[in-house]
């Protein structure tokens, strides 16, 4: 057999998840979920981007505790879980495969949406320089976040056990093909992860090790829950987003894939530079290729996932220098039929961005697709 090139419309394996092609839609936060309980519109959402190789949902809360924004969904109540069933379910009948994303924002979020009216918990009482979204009468208003109480180290457990409760509720009740760990863009994992906003003096704090502890706790318990093959991970090693930062991110980051190799997870999922924003960030230099290398000289054997900012060229690229799976995100809102686009190298549609965060059908179900060839 001749040695066949990898092109991003081959279907490919992904732990237990074998996907029809390499193109995933990234998460994407789109606020239209009140009371945290998915609707049928989010249903006909993902649906009409089916033919993605896989859909990643936007972050969804883990516990009322990991809310952060007006009206993300939740996978901790009978009735979110419930709901998500109407959105998988219409997914698999489209052909396509979706996995959720297990989300708690830890110090991104406000008083008002937090259990009590408390303050939200992070590794350290530091308050993160970004804003939330809350909904006021349905329009969305930015908010400074809340100052965040430093989590005790008997409550961490608790936490642990949410992640891996929404787990098994996203693949056993609600019929997602399995979850990701959100571990990226400023949250609460990323917070431990980093000494920006990790202070912490017990086990979770200060060494590499000690930061990666608790998220990779995380990964094992929801692992154990519903088997590492359904399980991918989102990391984003040099971000500014929601404030995230470490000064040496590249051993951090070479150690936490490390760790991921023993694993054997569906897949690492990587975001390159700024989220939504450049790739390459001078002040924050990071060698991408050497991670992959480092989680590979590890044995690590899940798929290598790679998001941001990526056009087709780019996409090709990094798929032949070694990424299995490539993600877009801000494409997909406007591009129902993305891949159909990349595939006809047609161009793709203008996303409204005065639509992405909160409202109905408009800029989200609206966009149109291209006609037949
Ligand atoms: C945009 C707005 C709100 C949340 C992320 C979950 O950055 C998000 C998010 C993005 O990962």
């Amino acid at each position: 057999m001749p040695h066949l090139k990898a092109t991003l419309f081959d279907p490919v394996t992904a732990g237990d998840l074998r996907l029809a092609n390499r193109i995933v839609m990234a998460p994407l936060t789109r606020n239209r979920a009140p009371d945290a309980v998915p609707t049928a519109l989010m249903a006909q959402y993902y649906t009409q981007r089916a033919s993605a190789g896989l859909l990643i949902t936007e972050a969804t809360a883990i516990s009322q505790q990991g809310q952060g924004y007006a009206d993300v969904p939740g996978l901790y109540a009978e009735e979110q879980v419930e709901a998500w069933k109407n959105v998988t379910q219409s997914v698999h009948a489209a052909g396509g495969k979706i996995v959720c994303q297990l989300w708690h924002v830890g110090r991104v979020s406000h008083t008002s949406l937090q259990p009590g009216g408390g303050k939200p918990v992070a590794p350290s009482a530091i308050t993160a320089k970004t804003k939330t979204v809350l909904l006021k009468s349905g329009v969305p208003e930015f908010v400074e976040t809340s100052e965040p109480r430093a989590l005790q180290a008997y409550e961490l457990p608790d936490i642990v056990h949410a992640y891996a409760a929404a787990a098994r509720n996203a693949v056993d009740t609600a019929g997602f093909d399995g979850v990701e760990i959100h571990g990226a863009n400023g949250y609460l994992l990323d917070q431990f992860l980093k000494s920006g906003s990790n202070q912490r003096r017990d086990d979770f704090g200060g060494s590499i090790e000690n930061r990666a502890r608790f998220p990779l706790e995380v990964v094992r318990a929801v692992t154990d829950a519903v088997g590492a093959g359904r399980v991918g991970i989102r990391l984003s090693p040099v971000t500014p987003a929601n404030d995230a930062f470490d000064p040496d991110p590249q051993p951090l980051f070479d150690y936490v894939v490390r760790e991921l190799a023993a694993y054997n997870l569906a897949y690492i999922h990587i975001i390159e530079g700024a989220t939504g924003g450049p790739r390459e960030l001078s002040d924050r230099p990071f060698d991408y290729t050497g991670l992959r290398r480092a989680y590979r000289a590890a044995g690590g054997r899940g798929a290598w996932m790679v998001n941001n900012s990526l056009d087709k060229p780019l996409a090709e690229q990094v798929v032949r220098e070694g990424a299995d799976l490539v993600a877009f995100g801000r494409p997909f809102i406007a591009n129902p039929d993305l891949v159909e686009r990349l595939r006809r190298n047609k161009p793709f549609n203008e996303g409204d961005r005065s639509t992405y965060y909160g409202g109905g059908a408009k800029g989200y179900t609206d966009y149109p697709t291209l006609g037949k060839p």
